[in-house]
């Protein structure tokens, strides 16, 4: 098994994430995309009362947290501005944790961040790990809110240029070593940082496979592991028909399901998806599998 050097403090035994409740079983992350143009969801919920009536809908089915995007990431996405991704997201935030939802800002910019905390978001998730805002790491360690570093490398548009790896775990272990300890330079403590390997951001549908195939690897940076497969191409791709052409989008929960059971047997501390009942049920199996063991 590869090991890393490192100054932060190895627990590859679960290590809880400060700030969030503990659950006996991988949590659920929920998907809620406030965009027109998201791979899975984009449109969908892209008015305001929609994407909150999305969300209490996911609530109902047994959401651990609700992530609530505003910015679209699959590959060749543009940006949007600050102030459209605000209008987006801020009012969903308030609404939903009025409703007493547990909720995640899906961003990678410190004034949204900030504005969604102050509307009472728990959590930050960082697709960029800090990579696109320079302030984010400074918002999150003066926040103390938990915050999902993910593995990045370029924005969306380019992304798919840079998914060249010599040997995509070590590599993808490395880096996200080198973004956990800048963020703790910046002054975040590790009990805040979740870090996620970002399935399909920079990477093939092999690199995504073998990632998940060692997570082992990636566990022994000593914090816990979100995994986000949800609905990706690499799940259309795996179960295309005698066709050729990849599974339909919404069509992919079942491999999602047993993504997440998998994930979860080998310890994952949580999954995001966008059907949450299926996941729900396999993150249960999992926790049966591993109680039992
Ligand atoms: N994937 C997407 C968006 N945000 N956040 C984390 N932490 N991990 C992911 O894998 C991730 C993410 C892209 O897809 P979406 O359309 O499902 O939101």
């Amino acid at each position: 098994m590869t090991t890393f050097p490192t100054h932060v403090a190895l627990d590859v035994h679960a290590p809880r994430v400060k700030g969030l409740p503990d659950l006996d079983r991988c949590l659920v992350m929920s998907v809620l995309n406030v965009t027109p143009d998201s791979f899975s969801d984009g449109g969908l919920f892209f008015e305001p009362r929609a994407a909150v009536a999305r969300g209490l809908e996911l609530l109902r089915h047994g959401a651990d947290i609700i992530d609530v995007g505003g910015e679209s990431t699959r590959p060749g996405a543009l940006r949007v501005s600050l102030e459209e991704e605000m209008r987006r997201v801020i009012p969903v935030v308030s609404e939903l944790v009025a409703a007493g939802a547990i909720v995640s800002i899906d961003t990678m910019r410190a004034r949204v961040a900030e504005a969604a905390v102050n509307a009472g978001a728990r959590m930050v998730n960082d697709v960029s790990g800090g990579l696109a805002d320079p302030l984010m790491p400074t918002f999150v360690a003066e926040a103390g809110v938990p915050y999902v570093l993910m593995h990045w490398r370029a924005h969306s548009l380019i992304m798919q240029r840079r998914a060249h790896y010599d040997d995509v775990v070590a590599d993808v272990a490395a880096e996200l070593r080198q973004r956990l300890d800048a963020v703790i330079d910046a002054g975040v403590s590790p009990e805040q940082i979740v870090l996620d390997p970002g399935l399909g951001f920079a990477k093939t549908a092999e690199h995504n496979w073998r990632l998940l195939a060692h997570l082992d690897v990636l566990q022994q940076l000593g914090r816990p592991l979100l995994i986000g497969a949800s609905r990706k191409s690499f799940l259309g791709e795996l179960l295309a028909g005698p066709d050729g052409q990849p599974r339909p989008v919404r069509e992919r929960d079942v491999a999602t399901a047993a993504v997440s059971a998998l994930a979860a047997a080998e310890g994952a501390w949580g999954v995001r998806v966008h059907d949450v009942r299926s996941t729900l049920d396999a993150v249960r199996v999992a926790a049966a599998l591993r109680a039992a063991r």
